[in-house]
């Protein structure tokens, strides 16, 4: 797994509560979601990533959650088409903050949508969430763009778990071939050639994990998942995602890693 030496992200705006969300954990507290995000971002650099911080955007509710409106790999950067059109407009931000580390950007095209969680990078591999977000005709622009930089991808259908919003809702990979599943993900053909470490179904939550060179950072409360991924040699950075949870988010959403 190469090494992650940025990532550019977003604190929650004003209008943080008014985004999207399928949740019944109740409104978002904003004053606590920043304090969350705060020490996100300290978490971040604690795994040695050096941060851009983007402007709150009272405009995009849903702004905070980088991750979606782009796709950034070593050797071009992709700007996605989000699936909800209440997010769409958060591209151009993301846009003008790029020129700056890369010098190749591609687009998804209409009618194409992507959501950048529906898309996990394994190495030289993408697996392809299709999901309300993602489409068919933007998962085979998205897999076209990374053919054409030697990246190999395949599809995974989450079109019928309701309870995944995006296929990295469900999954990450930690590296090393190891991907983390939950179990309705589990069995799925794309990871037949990796090996698959099965969330415990009261801990689905923390299938999103994120594995920033030597350290993974997991949602709290989650201890089996922690201890897995401990006993693997990882050091482990715990975080309470609270606030992001009542808007669907989880770890991946808040950063865009490069
Ligand atoms: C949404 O529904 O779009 C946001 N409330 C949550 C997005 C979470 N993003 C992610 O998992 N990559």
């Amino acid at each position: 797994m190469s090494a992650f030496r940025r990532a550019i992200v977003r604190a929650p705006s004003h209008t943080f509560a008014d985004g999207l969300t399928s949740s019944t954990l109740g409104r978002p507290d904003l004053d606590k979601a920043r304090a969350q995000h705060a020490t996100y971002c300290a978490a971040l650099e604690r795994c040695g990533l050096t941060l851009t911080h983007l402007s709150p955007d009272d405009a995009f509710p849903d702004s905070t959650f980088v991750e979606d409106p782009a796709i950034l790999t070593s050797k071009l950067a992709i700007l996605t088409r989000p699936g909800a059109s209440s997010r769409q407009g958060e591209v151009a931000g993301i846009a003008a903050a790029l020129p700056e580390f890369f010098d190749r950007i591609a687009r998804v095209k209409a009618p194409g949508t992507v959501d950048g969680g529906d898309i996990c990078q394994a190495d030289e591999h993408f697996f392809i969430g299709l999901s309300d977000r993602t489409n068919d005709e933007g998962a085979r622009q998205l897999a076209a763009l990374l053919a054409q930089e030697g990246f190999t991808s395949s599809i995974i259908d989450i079109r019928a778990s309701s309870r995944v919003l995006h296929l990295k809702t469900g999954i990450s990979y930690l590296g090393e071939r190891r991907v983390v599943a939950m179990r309705e993900l589990a069995g799925h053909p794309a990871f037949r050639d990796y090996h698959v470490i099965e969330i415990a179904p009261e801990e689905n939550y923390a299938a999103n994990l994120l594995r920033i060179n030597a350290f993974v950072i997991v949602a709290a409360g989650f201890p089996k998942i922690a201890k897995t991924v401990a006993d693997l040699g990882h050091t482990i950075v715990p975080l309470d995602m609270s606030e992001f949870r009542k808007m669907d988010g989880s770890l991946s959403c808040l950063s865009l890693r490069f």
